[in-house]
């Protein structure tokens, strides 16, 4: 049906008629979406249920990616890429006089996760397809996916996500492989044929309905499967049928939590993930005893990864099944899930760090409780030989301690492996953050660098690049990533700087029509675009960002010579809704926005920038367009990033902090090519330690930070004066906790530093290209080799290229 433009406008006409009873001229755009979509997913029907059936029979290991969140993006553009039918469909659409972007415009984001984590997962998923590896993702299937941001009158309001609205082509309900999961109720202990045995009576039964999404590779035969549970009331039973019930059971799925630090320690979220844990295992576990007898051999078999700790709890669900319902010892079953289990650390920030109560646990998820109680002990028996008489040793690493479940602690003793995401990441968890549990379990500690698809982040964001870099050095990279580096040998050349320039100018009007239209403020293409995208968090330091702004602001206001390259500053962000301080940042960057763009001389060489309802989608669209890349965490904040790479990928040079992924993109570039500033990490480290940090002198010794810092709460603003005093007093009353004067000095040099390359046209274009060049490393592909070797040890199934 794809094979050539004449037969796919045939079998497209044909759909359509079944599909909508509408011919081409009566079809809306939403029946062209779902036209083509329709046809997509049954083109690629045969290659997944081949993939499935050769998973069966090759039964080789198999990887499950467990997750709270997955941030997918729009996928029918990524779809038609990775099978090699865009053309053709392009082509064939544009005969029939629709426009394929179109079309794709009318999909809406999957936004099924909040940022990082949940994109990484995204990245991982479409590398592990591609790479042919057997490798599944397991999340929830939220109604609602993060909030769409509106800004109105400078303040982030939140609409409900409605993804689901028009439906979703992309996925399959698969009812008869539902799934009961148990909430509430109590344990009954029997003793019966010399053994334990525990049974739950008087539980809540959820049923968890799976929605399958397929994952396809890029250029290869395998699709592999993204399931999504849905809660649903399974039979109604006496007193069960009010509709009160029926909500309180599909509250479970309804939305994505928002907040992506503070643990919130509500309920419906501890529900989430037990329900996203053990739908998710007993469909794992089911799927194995098709093939397999022997549940003690699991591990050969099967390795179960568990995203950050929101699924720690795969730890006792699943020594619960090998125990409760397989009948196992502990012993047994305890070999085959440490074997079997890893976790990755995606923060160090300890706000983020989950803990339970037990008052919430014990009573929703009373097996799941006694089995970490019984890790507990056993854990701690093992401390007391390591440690013997070391009680507050002990008591730091109890799993479960004043009255709180530490899920971190539960997921390293469960797990063989404890990855980090950035090697000064994986460094900080060994040395400091988690150094008594590296004491004793030295070889669980590993380090995977993050990455990201360059499917998406360049083939599909940016095709103009695409096929510059594909004409200049051929199109290996595109499945060999790290190909990329052949582009070293040419970007002396003049023509390629030259068309560089053409493409990134090119992608910079498009950016500024989408301003143009939606901010309605015209900018300067010749402008550097300095950019900042990411969520609202005070360790991002937006603020600072905003601190030079200002101080650029007051320069040009006081210096009328004062000359500089003209720069157009452009955020995207969105604050948790409960997030005081985040959202008033929010707020100052639209208060600046107003006072710069509507200053005549200022307006000249300066401008402001709000993208509002920044997402996956958006990001395709801004990432091209970048010249700087701002990536300005206090130093060890940032376990990674993955925007960082995003933008070196597309030729920005990046702006950035000692932090995460930076240090080990400044290793690939090299310092030439990179503009770091700021304390390091052990700086502020020792900072933290010895107390010494007195932001005060910051402000009283450094006349610009005073005028900028004052400007927050003098009426600057021309609001009301308090507006921003909440903002003064992190800086100064509550003493600056990420130091952001401490660093001003530091990045105001930087920025002049950056400003001044620019002017140089010709290095800077050189300088861009290196940074494309060595991007390669940061592919996905690359982290999940690694995962795959290091940690899962699984191989490739039916190669095909
Ligand atoms: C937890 C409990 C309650 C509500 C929400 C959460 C929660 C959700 C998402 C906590 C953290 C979440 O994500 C954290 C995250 O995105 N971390 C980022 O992970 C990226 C991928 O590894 C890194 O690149 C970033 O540095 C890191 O901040």
């Amino acid at each position: 049906m794809f094979s050539n433009k004449e037969r796919f406008k045939k079998g497209y006409l044909k759909k359509l008629e079944s599909l909508c009873g509408k011919g081409i001229e009566e079809s809306t755009i939403r029946d062209q979406y779902h036209t083509l979509g329709n046809m997509v997913r049954e083109y690629i029907s045969t290659k997944w249920i081949e993939t499935n059936e050769l998973y069966r029979s090759e039964n080789k290991k198999q990887v499950y990616y467990l997750s709270i969140e997955f941030l997918l993006g729009r996928l029918l553009g990524q779809n038609l890429l990775n099978l090699e039918i865009k053309e053709v469909v392009e082509e064939g659409l544009h005969d029939l006089g629709i426009s394929l972007s179109e079309i794709e415009e009318c999909e809406s984001d999957p936004a099924l996760g909040n940022g990082g984590l949940g994109r990484l997962a995204a990245c991982f998923i479409d590398s592990l397809a591609t790479l042919n590896l057997p490798g599944h993702g397991y999340g929830i299937r939220y109604k609602h996916g993060l909030f769409d941001q509106k800004i109105v009158d400078g303040y982030q309001v939140e609409l409900p996500e409605q993804w689901l609205r028009h439906g979703n082509v992309w996925e399959v309900r698969k009812p008869e492989e539902a799934i009961k999961v148990f909430f509430w109720g109590r344990v009954e202990t029997s003793y019966d044929n010399n053994a334990l045995s525990f049974k739950h009576v008087g539980a809540q039964k959820v049923l968890a309905v799976p929605y399958d999404m397929p994952v396809i590779g890029y250029q290869v035969d395998t699709v592999n499967t993204l399931r999504l549970w849905n809660a649903e009331p399974s039979s109604l039973g006496p007193n069960q049928d009010t509709l009160s019930y029926k909500r309180e059971i599909e509250a479970i799925t309804d939305y994505l939590y928002p907040d992506d630090t503070h643990d919130e320690g509500k309920i419906l979220r501890l529900k989430q993930q037990y329900f996203l844990v053990s739908s998710s295992i007993q469909s794992i576990i089911a799927s194995f005893k098709k093939e397999n007898q022997n549940l003690r051999e699991l591990h050969h078999s099967v390795a179960i990864h568990i995203n950050d700790t929101h699924p720690a709890m795969a730890v006792p669900e699943l020594m619960r099944i090998l125990m409760d319902i397989e009948g196992l010892t502990w012993d047994e079953a305890w070999e085959v899930t440490t074997n079997t289990l890893s976790y990755t650390n995606h923060t160090i920030l300890s706000e983020a760090l989950e803990k339970w109560p037990i008052y919430l646990f014990q009573p929703l998820l009373p097996r799941i409780y006694m089995i970490i109680e019984e890790i507990n002990e056993r854990f701690c028996a093992e401390l007391w030989d390591h440690y013997p008489g070391e009680w507050e040793r002990i008591e730091h690493m109890a799993i479960i301690a004043h009255g709180l479940v530490k899920m971190a602690h539960l997921a390293i003793v469960g797990s063989n492996s404890i990855n980090g995401v950035a090697k000064i990441h994986s460094d900080i968890l060994k040395n400091r953050e988690m150094k008594s549990f590296y004491d004793i379990y030295p070889w669980k500690f590993n380090n995977k660098t993050n990455g990201i698809t360059h499917r998406r982040w360049l083939l599909k964001a940016n095709p103009e690049l695409t096929s510059l870099i594909t004409e200049v050095i051929g199109d290996e990279w595109k499945r060999q990533p790290e190909k990329l580096l052949d582009l070293k040998r040419h970007i002396y050349h003049p023509e390629l700087k030259e068309r560089f320039a053409a493409v990134k100018r090119k992608r910079k009007e498009i950016l500024a029509k989408e301003i143009a239209d939606k901010n309605g403020i015209i900018v300067d293409i010749d402008s550097i675009f300095d950019v900042q995208v990411k969520r609202l968090h005070a360790y991002k330091r937006q603020l600072l960002n905003v601190l030079h702004i200002m101080y650029l602001y007051n320069r040009i206001k006081e210096d009328a010579n004062y000359s500089i390259q003209p720069r157009t500053f452009i955020f995207g962000a969105k604050a948790s809704p409960t997030y005081y301080y985040a959202k008033k940042v929010i707020k100052l960057i639209h208060s600046l926005a107003d006072k710069v763009n509507n200053d005549p001389r200022v307006s000249q060489v300066i401008k402001v920038i709000f993208m509002g309802n920044y997402r996956v989608s958006l990001a395709e669209d801004i990432f091209p367009a970048a010249d700087v890349s701002e990536q300005i965490s206090t130093a060890s904040k940032e376990a990674s990033g993955t925007g960082n790479m995003k933008f070196m990928m597309n030729g920005a040079l990046t702006v950035g902090t000692l932090d995460g992924a930076n240090i080990e993109i400044m290793e690939e570039v090299g310092r030439e090519n990179i503009f770091t500033f700021g304390l390091t990490a052990g700086e502020v480290q020792r900072y933290e330690e010895n107390g010494r940090y007195r932001s005060m002198e910051y402000y009283h010794h450094d006349l610009r930070i005073r005028q900028v810092v004052d400007q927050l709460t003098n009426g600057f603003f021309s609001e009301d004066e308090g507006e921003f005093e909440s903002i003064a007093d992190s800086l100064l009353v509550q003493n600056d906790q990420y130091f952001l004067l401490r660093d001003f000095a530091s990045y105001i040099d930087v920025q002049e530093r950056v400003g001044n390359a620019y002017q140089n046209r010709d290095k800077w274009l050189e300088q861009a290209l290196i940074n494309i060049s060595h991007s390669g490393y940061f592919s996905s592909d690359r982290t999940i080799q690694q995962y795959a070797d290091e940690i899962w040890k699984i191989g490739p199934v039916g190669i095909r290229i």
